[in-house]
């Protein structure tokens, strides 16, 4: 099996890029944020919950995370591996990954971290909230609160795998395709090593 996060703040290009990287490697996509507006859309009581925070830029509670990702683990049995798309972002949503993936006999391989400029961030996510219809992109002050959200609680999850090797950062500016190729590069080196 070969697990992969897909790191960065928001709007560094995770779910654009994760659309790719499914589709060269055969990997089961796990997104919390296209979890969680599923669960919006279906207007079950776990997405009435998750939507107040998400509406104000904050993060959703870690219990309910964590419990999303463990039921969607146990309803892929037989995936070739999985690609996180937003997921870890605190350090005990990290720690519970490890160890419902350590239940499994298997580990995340490596963290592929975005790294884009504030300016190229708000520029993106004003951008997508002309068309996007999504509640979080469409106020400057939410998208602030979600960057800073990321600043206080989400940066420090580099740092935790970073302690054991496993974070390759990668330039989040320039062309999809481009970026794209960095990551398939890391992604390769890592398969052979
Ligand atoms: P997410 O759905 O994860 O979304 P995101 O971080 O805002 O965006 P992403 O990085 O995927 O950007 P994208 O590729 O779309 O989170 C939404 C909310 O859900 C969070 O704020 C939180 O409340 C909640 N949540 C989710 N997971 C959680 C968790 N684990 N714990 C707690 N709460 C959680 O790209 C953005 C835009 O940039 C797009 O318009 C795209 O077209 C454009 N773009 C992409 N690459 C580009 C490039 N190279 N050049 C120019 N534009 C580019």
């Amino acid at each position: 099996m070969f697990n992969l996060i897909l790191f960065g703040p928001p709007g560094s290009g995770k779910g654009t890029q994760s659309e790719r990287l499914i589709a060269k490697y055969g990997l089961k996509h796990l997104s919390t944020g296209d979890l969680l507006r599923s669960e919006i859309a279906g207007q079950s009581p776990l997405g009435l919950a998750a939507k107040s925070f998400m509406d104000k830029g904050q993060l959703v509670p870690d219990e309910v995370v964590i419990e999303m990702i463990s039921s969607a683990l146990d309803n892929n049995p037989m995936a070739n591996g999985f690609l996180f798309d937003g997921f870890p972002r605190t350090t005990a949503q990290a720690e519970a990954l490890d160890k419902l993936l350590n239940q499994k006999g298997t580990e995340i391989a490596i963290v592929l971290a975005l790294q884009v400029s504030r300016e190229e961030l708000m520029k993106r996510l004003v951008n997508r909230g002309l068309t996007s219809g999504r509640s979080d992109d469409s106020n400057e002050d939410v998208i602030s609160s979600r960057i800073a959200e990321y600043e206080r609680k989400t940066a420090a999850v580099a740092d935790y795998y970073q302690k054991y090797g496993k974070v390759s950062y990668v330039k989040g500016e320039g062309s999809i395709d481009e970026i794209f190729n960095f990551l398939c590069k890391k992604i390769d080196a890592k398969k052979v090593a």
